[in-house]
């Protein structure tokens, strides 16, 4: 259905006929959800034959394989983002308005399949995406979660947590293919059997259980490529005729737990970001899944060719985090003991077949497993582990001979635990960060010895976003802009939007600009009329945070400034302020406490402040519920100021920052992450930075010497605001509701140190940045040029650019065309 192919009339009849096939009506008995439905299976008609067709080039081709290995894919709606890559938007929303029906109202009915948390998850999603359009043979590999991350609600202020059932009305881009099964077996114990024909020790699992991994493919469709590439992810069903073999047997108790033990698996994902408790049930999703992968890569693989020494030539495993490190010893296993191999010629294999990115920094993030745990889980991996490990030992020693220190730290198994990080370096050809201050950050700090001893192995890749879902679909107003001034190249080559740099002092296209991100103003002014009840001035300053909340990214100095900012105005109510709305978005870990707290913080704060009639409305407090990719799109649109607060280390990359850029809002940020890039590449004088930097968190971290109490002692504003956590302003008169927020920042008794992330030692400077903000807003076209430029340079920041770079330096993979 590419441009000049579509045929309106029978897409027309498609739909019709998809709803009479489907539902027995007709299309005006039909419900929204039908026509979605039907609307949906129509496209899918038409990327099933590009998909077949890229099967068949592959098949002829035999190109290079990444299998991109995610326990996350933060998809967001498929519908509308199928139909960019299909250039076909336009003229389906044609056919539908003929039919009486709206496409962005069909569009609203699809689930945001939530399979993935945040930024993580999203990323896999963009890369996906970026590598259909740039050509590149790749299969996304993860879970089917029966649940997605939770639907967040907010009652009394408080997030409540519903359960996301995506899948109840059948999801119509996905397609089960139950040819590809493979069996996954837990727990059970290792025999050791000797093999005189081959003289070695065989190694059988014996007395598990296991479960039928069954793929569900969905369809990438490449931007007007004809490329269609999978993202598969696997659902768990019990091996039936076992079950019925252990009824006979009168073994009810093992059938009805093998039973479970699939229905558990792919239950629901895991709702943190950036933190791991070390549970069975997500140490099972993950062998879950890489072992249903790994084993269809290399039944994949065994189809075409004869040799698997061969195997890093035309495979690469890419492990997102250490959540599917397992790979490094699963492909161990299936190279031993399933293809008979001896240690070394397998090692050599996984070890150029592997690839590891770091996403974070934080130690609560770095996965480890407790022995007991996972040797009980995973007896025969676990072996393979130990193998790995007392090699790995040997390899240390012989580097640093008597330095006991270095295995310490280095280990894969030490003090009780397997680290996974660890494994993923030492199995891996390639270890990279995601943004260029993270990777140095990992270089120099986290992972300081392991890049002493394989300087080799690390490289960075800094994140990327998809300019198609993120300008193209979510602001189409912009997207038309820019095409009509500079044609429509930036679709598939980002750094193209540099030519709209001519424009920066063109008074015409900057109000042309300026424009169009006030309709985007509006209509993200009626999204939240519409959901929160709260009427906002599109002409106020849009102050946008919106990101999962976790205490290092540090919504809460966000809410204590809007705190001091109130108290000003109160205090001075003829000062001279423009009026600002603060929104903010953002899902808590189910049981992260402090970032609960912080949401009902932020909505207290509004209530208070949205009801102050004295104000004149000259500020806004917003928190949007249910953050989540379909309405970020509208956010992003709408925003004119980016919120990059976190504490500088912390923040391995962001890709929010990204899309905001890209749609015109300066960052008001932090040195940290991808924000040092973004600096670079708009310049300093087109951005708001403040804060300490990533060397002075760390030099406090490691030499100690910050003390937050003399921030409250000696600056009577901080003073004021944090003693509104504890004097009821906020909470009806209740000291209490707010009083752990306020320990958290100047108690030392506290678990951790007072003030983790530096909020009182980046207060001022933050306040004094958004000053800045301010008065820079005013001079109206001194803003719209600095708006401009933002989208202008944000060409380095595609996930286009980062794929290429991934396959440049990592992967090596081939170009593939589609014949026609
Ligand atoms: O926290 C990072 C975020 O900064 C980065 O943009 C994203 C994608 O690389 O990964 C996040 N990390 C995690 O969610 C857990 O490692």
């Amino acid at each position: 259905m590419l441009d000049s192919h579509f045929k309106k009339e029978e897409f027309k009849k498609a739909v019709k006929e998809n709803v009479k096939m489907l539902y027995r009506k007709t299309i005006d008995e039909a419900t929204q959800q039908q026509i979605f439905q039907a609307v949906s299976l129509a496209v899918k008609d038409v990327i099933i034959d590009n998909w077949l067709a890229t099967q068949k080039q592959y098949e002829k081709d035999d190109p290079k394989i990444v299998y991109y290995l995610s326990m996350e894919f933060l998809m967001g709606r498929a519908l509308g983002n199928n139909l960019i890559n299909l250039t076909a938007y336009k003229e389906v929303k044609e056919a539908l308005d003929e039919l009486g029906f709206d496409l962005n109202v069909i569009e609203d009915q699809e689930p945001d399949p939530a399979l993935g948390n945040g930024g993580l998850g999203r990323l896999a999603a963009c890369f996906l995406d970026s590598l259909a359009t740039l050509g590149y043979c790749a299969y996304g590999c993860g879970i089917r979660y029966h649940y997605g991350l939770f639907k967040q609600k907010i009652e009394d202020g408080y997030q409540i947590e519903v359960p996301d059932n995506w899948l109840k009305d059948g999801y119509p881009f996905e397609l089960r293919r139950p040819e590809y099964a493979k069996e996954v077996k837990f727990g059970g114990y290792v025999r050791v059997e000797y093999d005189a024909a081959t003289g070695r020790n065989r190694f059988i699992q014996e007395g598990y259980q296991s479960v039928m991994a069954i793929p569900y493919d969905m369809p990438i469709v490449g931007y007007n490529n004809k490329i269609v590439n999978t993202l598969r992810i696997w659902d768990a069903e019990p091996i039936t005729d076992f079950r019925l073999d252990l009824f006979d047997k009168g073994e009810y108790h093992k059938a009805v737990e093998q039973e479970n033990l699939a229905k558990n698996i792919v239950e629901v994902l895991y709702p943190n970001d950036n933190h791991y408790a070390g549970k069975e049930l997500r140490l099972k999703q993950q062998y879950f899944f890489i072992s249903a992968s790994i084993q269809e890569a290399i039944a994949k693989f065994k189809k075409n060719h004869d040799d698997l020494h061969d195997l890093p030539k035309k495979v690469t495993f890419q492990l997102n985090d250490t959540h599917p490190t397992m790979t490094v010893a699963e492909l161990m296993r299936i190279l031993l003991d399933e293809e008979g191999m001896e240690w070394e010629e397998a090692w050599e294999i996984t070890t150029h077949t592997c690839a590891y990115t770091n996403h974070t920094i934080m130690a609560e993030a770095l996965e480890k497993w407790p022995i007991e745990l996972f040797s009980k889980l995973l007896p025969r991996v676990y072996q393979i582990i130990e193998e790995i490990n007392r090699r790995f030992i040997l390899e240390i020693q012989n580097k640093y001979p008597g330095n006991q220190e270095k295995i310490q730290k280095m280990a894969i198994i030490y003090d009780g635990q397997v680290k996974m990080a660890h494994l993923a370096i030492a199995g891996g050809y390639s270890v990279n960060g995601v943004a260029r201050l993270h990777t140095e950050i990992l270089e120099k700090q986290e992972l300081k010895d392991f890049y002493e001893m394989y300087p080799e192995k690390f490289n960075n890749k800094t994140n990327g976003i998809t300019q198609r879902r993120f300008l193209m679909h979510a602001n189409p107003l912009l997207a038309d802009w820019i095409t009509d001034h500079i044609g429509d190249g930036w679709i598939t080559n980002l750094p193209e939007l540099a030519k709209l740099k001519v424009y920066a002092d063109d008074k015409k296209a900057l109000q042309e600009f300026m424009n169009i991100k006030y309709q985007n103003k509006v209509r993200l002014a009626k999204y939240i009329q519409e959901h929160n009840g709260i009427e906002v001035n599109p002409h106020s300053i849009f102050d946008v945070q919106v990101k999962r909340l976790h205490e290092y990214k540090r919504q809460l100095m966000n809410i204590l400034h809007v705190m001091y900012l109130y108290n000003e105005i109160k205090a001075h109510p003829e000062m001279d302020f423009y009026p600002r709305t603060f929104i903010f978005g953002a899902k808590a870990a189910a049981g992260y406490r402090r970032a609960k707290l912080t949401i009902k913080l932020i909505n207290s704060v509004a209530d208070v402040i949205n009801n102050d009639a004295s104000i004149n409305g000259k500020l806004k407090v917003v928190f949007i519920e249910n953050y989540r990719v379909s309405n970020a799109e509208l956010i992003f649109a709408a925003a004119d100021v980016s919120e990059q607060i976190s504490t500088a280390s912390k923040e391995a990359s962001g890709t929010g920052n990204m899309k905001f850029m890209l749609n015109g809002a300066p960052t008001l940020g932090t040195m940290d992450g991808a924000n040092v890039e973004i600096v670079e590449e708009v310049g300093a004088e087109n951005a708001f930075i403040f804060g300490l930097t990533a060397d002075q968190v760390i030099n406090y971290e490691n030499n100690g010497g910050y003390d937050p109490m003399q921030y409250f002692n000696n600056d009577p504003d901080i003073r004021n605001v944090l003693m509104q956590l504890i004097n009821g302003t906020y909470s009806n008169g209740d000291f209490n509701m707010f009083h752990e927020i306020y320990d958290s920042l100047l108690n030392t008794n506290c678990s951790d140190r007072a003030d983790t992330y530096f909020i009182l030692a980046d207060f001022k400077s933050y306040a004094e940045a958004q000053k800045r903000v301010e008065a820079a807003y005013r001079d109206s076209e001194g803003w719209a040029k600095m708006a401009l430029l933002n989208t202008a340079c944000a060409g380095k920041f595609s996930s286009d650019r980062t794929i290429q770079q991934y396959v440049d330096e990592i992967w090596h993979l081939d170009k593939v065309t589609i014949e026609d």
